[in-house]
């Protein structure tokens, strides 16, 4: 597939994909969250994909959604069109793991997205905001929602009122990103984490994605009744028969994904 604002690439069994509008800092327009959720859906149904990484540019992830591109919508035009909604949360709903390796901005709708993903591993210059009341609005795809629930209430209050910047090393404090890397290895560093999770069982992955985000969806014992019924799933699948056996026999396992 070729795209107009994205790159992607398959290496081994992830699947890689690359914002590329760098004169705007990769500002996400609806060509690109479009083809975003093209991208995604292409590696989500290839069986020969287990884990995907969306990146950027070393100076961007993405400097937020396209202002250029909004700045005179209405109010009726935004209703009446949902304006930027339909394939935002795409990112979000891909079922396969799905990691975020950023370098420097990742702000407003480029922060959002990264968190989207199921973790964000941060290049050492990256940048996250939520810059939005800067420039007249509030965040629109979840950073109000997502990010407090990444960081607690004081700093995401303090990063989408004050519009202020955090560095790579504050993101990791915060818990924001669970990993700090040099700028040069980012990509060859999320491509290998995403690699040793794809390179394992999809199915229990898939399962172990979905207990987790049903964490921030329901109280503790639901969550772990949840995840209990899950467990007992994994009995049903042959790599937990393959897992268990190459352990008691002393071998590495061989996973079908089944
Ligand atoms: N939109 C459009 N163009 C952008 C952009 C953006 N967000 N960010 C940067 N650019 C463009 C600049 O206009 C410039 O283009 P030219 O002027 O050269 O044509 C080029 O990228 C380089 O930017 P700068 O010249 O400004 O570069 P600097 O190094 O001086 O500054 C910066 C870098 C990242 C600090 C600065 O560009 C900046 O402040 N950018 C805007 C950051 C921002 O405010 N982001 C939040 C946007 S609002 C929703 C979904 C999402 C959203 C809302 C709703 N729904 C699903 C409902 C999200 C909203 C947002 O993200």
């Amino acid at each position: 597939m070729s795209y107009e604002t994205l790159l992607t690439e398959k290496r081994g069994r992830v699947g890689l994909i690359t914002l590329n509008r760098p004169k705007a800092l990769n500002a996400l327009n609806g060509v690109l969250i479009r083809e975003l959720a093209e991208a995604i859906e292409t590696f989500e149904s290839d069986h020969d994909v287990g884990a995907l990484v969306l990146t950027g540019g070393t100076r961007a992830f993405a400097a937020g959604a396209d202002i250029k591109e909004m700045a005179q919508k209405r109010y009726i035009d935004c209703y009446l069109e949902d304006f930027i909604t339909k394939g935002w949360e795409r990112t979000a709903q891909c079922r396969k793991p799905i990691l975020a390796a950023v370098a420097g901005y990742a702000l407003g709708g480029g922060c959002e997205i990264a968190m989207m993903c199921d973790f964000i591993i941060a290049a050492d210059n990256a940048l996250f905001g939520q810059p939005e009341i800067t420039v007249g609005t509030l965040p629109g795809a979840g950073g109000t929602q997502r990010l407090a629930r990444a960081v607690g209430k004081a700093l995401a209050m303090d990063l989408c009122l004050t519009g202020r910047q955090i560095t790579a090393e504050e993101a990791m404090r915060a818990g924001l990103v669970s990993r700090v890397v040099p700028v040069s290895s980012l990509l060859e560093e999320s491509v290998e984490a995403a690699e040793k999770i794809a390179e394992r069982s999809l199915p229990i992955a898939m399962m172990i994605k979905e207990c987790i985000n049903r964490s921030f969806e329901v109280n503790l014992s639901e969550g772990i009744h949840f995840e209990r019924r899950l467990f007992h799933a994994s009995f049903a699948t042959l790599d937990q028969k393959e897992g268990m056996d190459a352990f008691t026999r002393k071998r590495s396992p061989y996973w079908t994904h089944s």
